[in-house]
C-alpha cells in the first residue's frame, strides 16, 4: 500500500517523504500549519522548496501513479489533484487534477488499490471510488459507494481496505458513522452497509492500524 492518511489526529498535511530522493526526507506540508497556504517541502537545515504557491487542503500523501511518483492533496476537499516529482529543489511541481467532486461534503481520506481487479491501481476517496484509467493523461471514473452527506463534514472519512471490504469512518462528527463497505456483484453500485459495533456511538471517530488491524477511538477535539 503506497498511501497512507497523513498526521492521523491532526487537520493538516504533514508527512515526511524524500522528495528529492536523496536518501533524507523532507517534511511536506503547507506552510502556516493549517489548511490554507503554500505547499513546501522542508529538507535539512530547515530549506525550504515550495511545490506550489498556495493550497487549501487538510490532507496529502504520497504514491506513485503509472510509475511516476509524487503527491496527492485534495484541494478544498472537492478534487483529487496530483503533483508530478517534476523538478528538483526549488522549482514548482506541476499537476493534473484527477477529479473535481461536485457534492455537498468535503471529502476525505485516500486510500489506493486494485479495486475492480483489473491489475490497475484505483483510489477511495471519500463518498466514492475512482476507477484508474489505462494510462496517465486519460481521465478516471468516479463511482460511489455511499451517499452521506447531508452535513458539510460527512464525507471526510477516515479509510482502511482489507481487501475485501471498505472501513469508513465518519472522523468529524459527534457519534460518527463506522460502516464496512462490500461491494456489489456490480462493482460501479452503490455498495453494501455492514454496520461496526462502534457505528455512532463514538464522537468523532478515529481510525488507526495496529499490526495492520484497524482500531477505533474517539476525539472529541476533532468535532469542530
Ligand atoms: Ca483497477
Amino acid at each position: 500500500m503506497a498511501s497512507f492518511v497523513c498526521s492521523g489526529a491532526i487537520d493538516h498535511c504533514a508527512i515526511d517523504v524524500d522528495l528529492d530522493r536523496d536518501g533524507r526526507k523532507e517534511r511536506l506540508t503547507v506552510e502556516g500549519g493549517g489548511v490554507e497556504g503554500a505547499l513546501v517541502a522542508i529538507g535539512p537545515g530547515g530549506k525550504r522548496w515550495e511545490l506550489d504557491h498556495h493550497v487549501v487542503t487538510r490532507e496529502c500523501y504520497s504514491l506513485e501513479l503509472f510509475g511516476r511518483p509524487g503527491i496527492m492533496i485534495l484541494p478544498y476537499g472537492m478534487a483529487i489533484r496530483f503533483y508530478e516529482a517534476s523538478g528538483g529543489w526549488g522549482s514548482k511541481w506541476n499537476y493534473v487534477d484527477l477529479y473535481s467532486f461536485y457534492t455537498a461534503s468535503w471529502q476525505g481520506g485516500l486510500l489506493q488499490a486494485d479495486i475492480d481487479g483489473d491489475g490497475r491501481q484505483d483510489l477511495f476517496c471519500g463518498n466514492y471510488w475512482i476507477q484508474s484509467p489505462t494510462s496517465f493523461e486519460l481521465p478516471w471514473r468516479l463511482f460511489a459507494i455511499n451517499a452521506f452527506h447531508e452535513h458539510p463534514v460527512s464525507a471526510t472519512a477516515q479509510l482502511h481496505w482489507d481487501g475485501k471490504r471498505l472501513l469508513w469512518v465518519e472522523s468529524r462528527r459527534p457519534k460518527g458513522r463506522v460502516v464496512w463497505f462490500r461491494p456489489p456483484e456490480d462493482i460501479k453500485q452503490l455498495w453494501i452497509a455492514e454496520p461496526h459495533p462502534l457505528n455512532e456511538k463514538l464522537d468523532c471517530p478515529q481510525l488507526s492500524l495496529k499490526d495492520g488491524q484497524p482500531v477505533i477511538s474517539a476525539s472529541k477535539r476533532r468535532c469542530r
